[in-house]
């Protein structure tokens, strides 16, 4: 059958190409064949494929699922080229997404990082997202600290790095955050989106929209102990020194497969970094 002209006519017909296993390219291919432009072709199928998504979403009762930065495809080359780096890809998981990567940041870098947070570094908080305040608890027994957006040019450099790895506005960034767990500390399993039913949550949400994706960067190796887990994809990433762990959330439900923690320290001390990434810009 061939391509309808426009509108919800074209849409339909794409959905139905797609249910029927055409994978996204044939469809571009099939719409090209009709006299489409290329461009048109992808954004006609990747709109249409996006409307079919929300529908899908609102009929189940689900969030809506939004777009999130992709470091890479499946199958993309095992380095990517971050401008100052080659950043290897050591894992690389569908659902929940997440990449694994090697050598994001120079050892010089871990270093200078851990010396400038250790001077301001304090018992870490966590995010009531109820009541609306931050408090010391049992679930997150790490010391932490927060850099502001480009404070300095470490961070400027690391922040155009994650920018350009992972195609998302460094504008869409949160400060870098910086966390020491010393032996035994912790940070229990837990979603870093921000769940909208809680009243919290809106005060957070007004600031550049929600998180949809963390990256965990490692600032040293600690000698046992420490991984960060994911519980629902049964995987831990250790935590080796200029190493990092991505990972995106297209909607703030556990649907997405994103609960993830931080393993007790069993030996030596670990630090790390992270940064989170919002759907528009944080200020
Ligand atoms: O330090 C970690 O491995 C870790 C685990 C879970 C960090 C975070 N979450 C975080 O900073 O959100
Ligand atoms: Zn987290």
């Amino acid at each position: 059958m061939s391509a309808p002209n426009a509108g919800q006519e074209l849409q339909d017909w794409i959905i139905d190409r797609a249910r029927r296993g055409g994978d996204p390219l044939s469809v571009v291919e099939s719409l090209r064949g009709q006299g489409w432009p290329e461009e048109q072709a992808i954004d006609l199928v990747q709109s249409a494929l996006q409307a079919h998504l929300a529908e899908h979403a609102r009929e189940h009762g689900l969030p809506v699922p939004t777009p999130v930065p992709e470091p890479m495809e499946l199958d993309g080359p095992h380095f990517i080229d971050t401008g100052d780096r080659h950043v290897a890809v050591l894992a690389n998981l569908r659902h929940p997404r997440v990449v694994v990567l090697g050598g994001l940041l120079g050892d010089d870098e871990c270093d200078e990082l851990v010396s400038l947070a250790r001077e301001r570094i304090q018992r870490s908080e966590t995010y009531l997202m109820d009541e609306g305040v931050s408090v010391v608890h049992e679930a997150r027994t790490s010391d932490g600290m927060f850099f502001s957006r480009a404070e300095n040019e470490l961070c400027r450099r690391i922040e155009a790095r994650i920018a350009a790895l992972c195609q998302w506005p460094v504008e869409n960034g949160e400060g870098l955050q910086v966390l020491r767990y010393g032996p035994g500390a912790e940070y229990k399993p837990h979603y870093d989106y921000f769940d909208p039913a809680l009243a919290g949550s809106h005060k957070v949400l007004e600031r550049g929209g929600q998180r949809v994706a963390s990256l965990v960067m490692y600032l040293n190796s600690p000698r046992r102990g420490g991984a960060t887990t994911f519980p629902d994809a049964g995987i831990e990433v250790a935590p080796i020194k200029g190493n990092a762990v991505f990972f995106s959330y297209d909607r703030p439900h556990p649907m997405t497969k994103t609960l993830h923690g931080g393993a007790p320290v069993l030996e030596g001390e670990k630090w790390v970094a992270t940064k989170w990434l919002r759907e528009r810009s944080y200020r």
